[in-house]
């Protein structure tokens, strides 16, 4: 996959994934990251890239032309047609579904805005989804950019050295993560629940899937509506809630 990032500061972006998992993944070949700065494509001795807005107000919006050429020069340096995505808190929530959705195509651009945002008319002509990473706000799309790309990165067959990692992470299934513990069992901190010691992996799927619906239930009610759960995750969130006295306690 090919990813072009359009950024006032595109080497923030670059640097971001060089670490870690989308690191690896640049390594491997399985992502081409490119950068691209719109100054590069600005006029005249100042370079300008952003101006007043009209209608009056704070702050300063970016300029359609060294957008525009940026955007069509990282358009031409490769074939492949790109899905231009603009990063922007008006944009629609970035949620685990797009980012399979945007990891399944063969080639992105990332447009971070600065300042107050960017022309609506080049937003118009050259953006086909506008995305944000959640209701806050940033001081530019860089970051939100940089989450794009490992969260896309990851998902890149051959990425997760564990084939089975990626199937299991909070949110693929609608539910949050189960917790995990590691050695030692004992701990000065607590000890590491009996069933995770069983052997017994069915024991082991039925408590995880538990825990996995019990934090969702307590933590973000907003992704499970214990009506719509099937009978037998029913159970275990009836049974969660048991054990633990249906108090949401500081540790869940
Ligand atoms: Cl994509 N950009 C900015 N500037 N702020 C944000 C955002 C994006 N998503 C949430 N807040």
């Amino acid at each position: 996959m090919r990813i072009d990032v359009i950024s006032l500061f595109p080497e923030f972006v670059a640097q971001c994934a060089g670490f870690g998992v989308v690191g690896r993944a640049q390594e491997r070949g399985l992502l081409a990251l490119h950068g691209w700065n719109p100054r590069d494509y600005a006029e005249g001795n100042y370079r300008r890239v952003d101006d007043r807005p009209f209608g009056g107000g704070p702050g300063m919006v970016m300029l359609i032309d060294p957008l525009r050429a940026c955007l069509q020069a990282a358009r031409a340096a490769d074939p492949t047609p790109a899905h231009v995505v603009y990063l922007s808190p008006q944009g629609q929530p970035l949620t685990q579904a797009k980012v399979r959705e945007l990891a399944g195509r063969e080639r992105l651009v990332l447009l971070c805005g600065r300042y107050e945002g960017v022309d609506e008319r080049l937003v118009q002509a050259e953006v086909d989804e506008e995305l944000s990473i959640g209701d806050y706000v940033l001081s530019g799309g860089e970051l939100a950019a940089a989450v794009v790309v490992d969260a896309v990165a990851r998902l890149q067959e051959g990425a997760l050295n564990d084939a089975e990692s990626a199937a299991q992470d909070s949110f693929e299934d609608g539910l949050l993560d189960c917790p995990h513990y590691t050695r030692p069992v004992e701990h000065a901190l607590g000890k590491v629940p009996d069933v995770l010691l069983s052997g017994n992996h069915a024991d082991i799927a039925r408590w995880r899937r538990m825990q996995a619906l019990g934090r969702t239930f307590l933590r973000r009610p907003d992704l499970l509506d214990p009506a719509t759960l099937a009978p037998a995750d029913r159970r275990l969130l009836d049974e969660f809630l048991a054990r633990q006295g249906g108090e949401p306690g500081a540790g869940t």
